[in-house]
């Protein structure tokens, strides 16, 4: 039986290439090594208010998006986290497993409550649903982007600290972060993750950007004061530009030195940009194909869930055992 894999991406504002470079070109390219699971975490969306119409029409965008990239759903689940409901289930018999202090400690939790005026209780709960993911299928490994690593450390003490409490239960996931791309920072401020919810115009690539907007994007992306690339003192926003285009281009860092030290900045960064625009069109024209079949990402999400339920439902009734929770016969 082959390992299994599993990751997810909120349904919330428009999927940019850091997403893509961080978590789904590394689910393309490892998937068939594995059992592969990718979900739509729409229940995590809604931490924060989303307006409801919106984010139904993002989930269906966001799974066309997957399958464009390159998903291939004959083999991978790709699932709405909703339609499962053993995650919320675990996700509150963990909650009762997790010390408070271990999610007040989370980043992600104090960078995004600071943006919020009342705190809803989901943002702190958060890191447990996502541990409740990974769990509920016994996930061995879990390829995300950076910023993830804090909330995957603590899946792995929650499942050890349910596994001392109750008994061996759930397998310890691994992080797989990939070697280049795993924290693509934001155009216009290189000191600051490339982020979904963060407002700019000029901030994120979003995968489907049509040419213009991206080049537009890479020509004004944020540099410093040296005329030509030079890899000893490149600045932040430079070196970003040479992380988006070695991601891309799966070049080695000798080739990257030789090809751009001492270019020019106007010229590297049209080389950036070409480089990320001939990487999105296959992607881009492979979306606009998915989404002139009305049904077909319905049928992925209905297929998806059918195949996995089974899996869900046989870790819940398991943990609910080892709890001593009540389960029917
Ligand atoms: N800038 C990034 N570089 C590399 N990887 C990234 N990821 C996110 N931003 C970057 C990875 O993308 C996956 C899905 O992320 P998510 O939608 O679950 O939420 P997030 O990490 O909070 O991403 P965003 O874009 O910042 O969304 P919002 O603004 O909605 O919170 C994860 O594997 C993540 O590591």
């Amino acid at each position: 039986m082959k390992p299994r894999v599993l990751s997810g991406v909120q349904p919330t504002g428009n999927l940019h290439i850091g997403n893509y470079l961080g978590a789904l070109r590394s689910w393309v390219k490892i998937q068939h090594d594995y059992e592969s699971i990718f979900c739509i975490v729409d229940l995590h969306a809604i931490t924060v208010y989303q307006q409801p119409e919106e984010l139904r029409s993002k989930i269906l965008e966001l799974t066309a998006l997957f399958v464009a990239a390159g998903i291939d759903p004959k083999h991978s689940a790709i699932v709405a986290q909703s339609t499962v409901p053993g995650h919320a289930e675990l996700a509150w018999l963990l909650t009762c497993v997790t010390p408070v202090g271990w999610l007040q400690r989370m980043t992600q939790y104090k960078a995004k409550s600071e943006a919020q005026e009342t705190i809803g209780d989901g943002l702190l709960q958060y890191p447990v649903l996502m541990a409740a993911d990974i769990l509920i299928y016994q996930a061995n490994c879990v390829p995300v982007g950076e910023d993830q690593r804090q909330h995957l450390e603590l899946t792995r003490d929650i499942a050890q600290r349910f596994n001392s409490l109750y008994g061996e239960t759930f397998v310890m996931p691994e992080t797989y972060l990939p070697a280049v791309g795993a924290r693509v920072m934001g155009l216009d401020d290189p000191e600051k993750k490339m982020s979904k919810s963060e407002p700019g115009a000029g901030h994120a690539i979003a995968l489907l950007d049509p040419p213009g907007v991206i080049r537009k994007k890479i020509m004004r992306a944020t540099t410093d004061s040296n005329p030509a690339v030079d890899f000893e003192t490149m600045g932040a926003g430079v070196k970003n530009l040479m992380t988006i285009f070695q991601a891309f281009s799966d070049w080695t860092d000798d080739q990257m030195v030789k090809h751009f030290s001492g270019m020019r900045y106007g010229d590297m960064k049209k080389q950036v940009a070409e480089m990320v625009v001939s990487s999105m069109e296959p992607m881009q024209k492979r979306y606009h194909e998915i989404t002139s079949d009305p049904g077909y990402v319905d049928r992925i999400l209905a297929e998806g869930r059918e195949r996995v339920n089974p899996i869900a439902s046989s870790t819940v009734n398991l943990v609910k055992q080892r709890m001593g929770i009540y389960t029917s016969a």
